[in-house]
Formats: structure tokens, sequence, C-alpha cells
């Protein structure tokens, strides 16, 4: 984040259809909580805007046949007005801070991003790559799509949301945490080769080394990094309350360092953090670790 830049912009989704389990939706009302609103206050930070996007909820009749892209025309809805209030957020000068939901939020964020910068980076932390396609997703869940969307692999995608620049390029998006991938996943990142520091990678190099990396990828030629933050990227013995917890994730201290990180690369020109939820939590743990994460992105610094 740049310093002139003291405005910010709070775009709550609760929306959680997209994701594989009830819950997700409840994230945004309890990052703010959680105390998020505080943090932000406390760094000097203006908030110029804060909505809350009206979403769908579970309908009383569950979709019954097995469906390629579950509630797809609601992932649809959602994304066009998340890519309405990201577009003029930046119109107005402001960061843009997205709270999910599930990770199909990032669709209408990558949405109105790319309306705005012709050339942008993004740092996607998760322990998925999300870059199933309708066709080759085993579960139907949109959640595990939004790369796909956002890159233009997926028959939904950027080109169909009303307002939406042109789709993410590859050699600007790198990975942070990833840890369970589907086979296409797989083949996808390697065809694209697209740049994924894997758990793997992040023991043998260390965080340092990795999030410098990331840095320079998606910060050197592109307009700025857009921070896409999917909780369940962390341990999920520190942090329980996601969706689809994995083992052997990151842990708090390389999380937060990579945050502080991205604060003192100035690059950093929104941020999103999805995949909270409150039911598989405990004592609001989770969601204290991500206002903690947020307040680093924008500037929170030990000493
Ligand atoms: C799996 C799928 C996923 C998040 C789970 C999981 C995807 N690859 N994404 N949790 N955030 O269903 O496509
Ligand atoms: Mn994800
Ligand atoms: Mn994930
Ligand atoms: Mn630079």
């Amino acid at each position: 984040v740049s310093a002139y830049q003291k405005e910010i912009a709070l775009i709550k989704v609760p929306f959680g259809l997209a994701g594989a389990r009830n819950g997700a939706e409840l994230g945004p009302d309890e990052l703010v909580t959680a105390g998020l609103k505080r943090e932000i206050a406390s760094l000097g930070y203006r908030l110029t805007r804060e909505v809350r996007v009206d979403c769908p909820v579970q309908p009383a009749n569950v979709p019954a046949r097995r469906l390629t892209a579950k509630y797809l025309n609601e992932v649809q809805q959602v994304s066009e007005k998340v890519c309405q209030e990201v577009s003029s957020t930046l119109e107005e000068g402001a960061f843009p801070l997205v709270l999910g939901g599930d990770h199909s939020v990032a669709i209408g964020t990558l949405a109105g991003l790319t309306a705005h910068y012709q050339k942008l980076g993004v740092i996607w932390f998760d322990a998925h790559a999300d870059l199933n396609t309708e066709d080759h997703s085993l579960t139907g869940n949109m959640h595990g799509m939004s790369l796909a969307a956002g890159l233009g692999h997926s028959t939904f995608n950027l080109s169909q949301i009303r307002g939406a620049g042109s789709f993410v390029d590859p050699s600007k998006l790198v990975y942070i945490g990833l840890r369970d991938l589907d086979l296409y996943e797989k083949k996808q990142i390697r065809a694209m080769g697209i740049r994924a520091f894997t758990m793997h990678d992040i023991d043998r190099l260390g965080m340092k080394h990795v999030i410098e990396q990331a840095i320079v990828i998606a910060g050197s030629g592109t307009d700025g990094i857009h921070v896409s933050f999917d909780m369940d990227c962390l341990d999920p013995r520190e942090a329980p309350g996601v969706g689809t917890p994995v083992p052997g994730g990151l842990s708090y201290r390389e999380a937060h360092f990579a945050m502080e990180c991205l604060a003192s690369s100035n690059h950093v020109v929104s941020m999103e953090l999805v995949e909270v939820n409150p039911l598989l939590d405990q004592n609001r743990h989770t969601a204290r670790l991500g206002v903690g994460l947020i307040a680093s992105v924008l500037g929170k610094t030990i000493l």
C-alpha cells in the first residue's frame, strides 16, 4: 500500500453458496466483530465506503441433480455486484478490501480490478489452485473455479461479467501455499508455466525467499499486486475455522511475515480475505488471525 493512499473501502460479501459447506457467508461480520474496523482506523485510514453486497442465500430446495457448476446464476449476480463496488472504489482512488464469503467472490474482485488496471499482478495464497473449469471440477463448487474464470479458462469467466476488464496474465500470477491440487489443476499449472510456491517450496526455500520472488514476479512491469488470501492456506491447527482444512499449511508467523513484506514493497493495490467459517472455528480465533494479516498488509508494524 502506498503511503499516500490512506483511503479504504470495505466491501463485505456474505456469500457462501459456492463453497464446500455452510458458514463462509458469516465471514465478513465475523472479521468486523474480531476488530477489523478498529485496526483500520488506528492505522490512520479513512473508511470512504462500507458496503454489504446483497447476496442470495440457500434456496429452500437444493439442486437435486449434480451440476457442473452449482449456483452459477447466483455466483454471476454476486460477481457483477462485487465488480461494480471494486470499480467504483478504484475510481475514487481508495484501496478495495473485499471480505468473503467463499473464494468465488474473487471473480468479481478480479473483474473490477482488471477494469481499472491493464496489467495486474496477483498473489494467490491458498492450499488450493482454484483452477477447475465446469468440465473438470470434481465437486461443482465454484470456489474451486475462481482463477479459471479470472484467466478465461472456464466457460463462465470474466468476459461474462458486466464491467470486467481483460483476463489475468498467467505470467503475473503467483501461488503461495498450495498442497491440495486436482490432477487437471496440476496439468494446467505446468502447461501455463504459472509460478507456484507449494508448501514443499516454502519448506525448502523459506518464506523470505518465496515472498521476495513472488513480489518480483507479480510486482515488476505491473500496475500493482492484488493479494487474494484464502484462509485455508494457513495450517488448520492454527486456523481451524475454514471450509476445507488441509493439514501441513503455513504458520501464522510465515503468513504474517509475508504480509509485512508485501506492505513494505509498496506494490499492493487491493486485498481480499476469504473462507473464514465461524461455524467451524473456536473463540473467533481464525477471524482474529485474519484481522492481523489484513492489518499487516495495510502497514501495521510491530515496533
Ligand atoms: C477442490 C474443488 C477449494 C477452496 C476448496 C477444492 C477447491 N479443488 N477451494 N477450498 N477455497 O472443489 O475444486
Ligand atoms: Mn481458494
Ligand atoms: Mn482453498
Ligand atoms: Mn517494482
